[in-house]
């Protein structure tokens, strides 16, 4: 009798602790980097460990995706929404139909241009830093040598494409010797990274006239990387390149002489997410509009080869 007491007392447990399991809509751009694949790998062991029942959509970079996801959990009744956002506009009817849900929305490593009621809190770095940071290891490296730097940005009106070009030109103000004399978008992928980077090497004198290369993320830089060796150039020296995100494959290529330094950008957003998200829950405890995480440059007197090694334990 006793233990068919206990064993209804459990079973009235698990389906109390199932019922009150919360369920997150997560809306992810893509897969187009190896930090963005790293994100999404962290974020889903994060809902894991915490017991959230997470449904995951992949935008394959689509904003209209992304809204249609958005749409489709609101319908669902989940108990929040992630959304990365792949642009910084366009967003305001999806976000005010979650809202009028009363279903909380916390943005992930992109900003958006919405008012910030729209959503409960932001979690990322500080984006306009980032491209301070690299452009001023940069001004260091160069010193007073006339240096032409070429730009691989990331994805057009996304907000980091936006505020790393804007961080990057802060950073060289003043410093007249160091110009950008070409700016294209790469997608933040390694294949448009390397083909942009053959038609900047083309029209620069087959390289010869790029002192450095700029890319808004590392997976760019490697493709670029690519394109560099097959013009007989050497990377790393020929052409400096400072990027930013820290992944493990850009590490390798600091090691190998091949890039000069880059910017970490922690994919675990998931992990400050979730902890607004649960405290909210429990009893409506408001987080800051803006969850930053920190933007740490690594060059290569910084171990590369071992932040590889780190690296690869941490879901890249
Ligand atoms: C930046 C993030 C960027 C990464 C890229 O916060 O949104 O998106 O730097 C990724 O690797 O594509």
């Amino acid at each position: 009798m006793k233990s068919l007491l206990l064993t209804t007392v459990a079973a009235i447990t698990m389906t109390a602790a199932a019922a009150s399991a919360q369920t997150v809509g997560f809306s992810q751009i893509g897969s187009e980097s190896g930090w963005r694949a790293a994100e999404t790998t962290l974020t889903k062991q994060q809902a894991e460990e915490r017991g959230i029942d997470l449904k995951f959509s992949d935008a394959q970079q689509k904003q209209e995706n992304q809204i249609a996801a958005i749409r489709a959990f609101v319908a669902q009744g989940v108990d929040a929404i992630l959304l990365a956002p792949v642009v910084a506009t366009g967003w305001d009817s999806a976000l005010e139909e979650a809202k009028d849900a009363d279903i909380p929305v916390v943005l992930l490593d992109r900003q958006v241009d919405s008012s910030d009621d729209l959503y409960l809190t932001a979690v990322g770095s500080n984006l306009v830093h980032e491209g301070e940071v690299a452009g001023g290891w940069l001004v260091e490296e160069v010193g007073d040598k006339d240096c032409r730097v070429v730009e691989l940005q990331g994805t057009t009106g996304s907000s980091p494409a936006i505020d790393r070009a804007t961080g990057f030109r802060n950073a060289i103000e003043g410093h007249d010797n160091i110009e950008i004399v070409r700016s294209q978008t790469g997608d933040f992928t390694r294949s448009q990274g390397k083909e942009v980077m053959e038609s900047f090497l083309q029209a620069e004198n087959g390289g010869a006239d790029i002192c450095a290369l700029y890319a808004h993320n590392d997976d760019m830089a490697v493709g670029a990387i690519q394109a560099i060796k097959e013009a007989g150039l050497k990377p790393g020296s020929d052409i400096l390149i400072v990027a930013i995100d820290a992944v493990p494959d850009y590490f390798q290529a600091m090691a190998a002489g091949e890039a000069n330094a880059t910017v970490e950008l922690t994919p675990n957003m998931a992990g400050p997410a979730f902890d607004a998200l649960e405290a909210y829950w429990a009893d409506g405890t408001m987080p800051p509009k803006f969850i930053q995480t920190e933007s740490k440059l690594y060059t290569q007197a910084d171990d590369p080869a071992g932040e590889a090694e780190r690296r690869k334990s941490l879901g890249y």
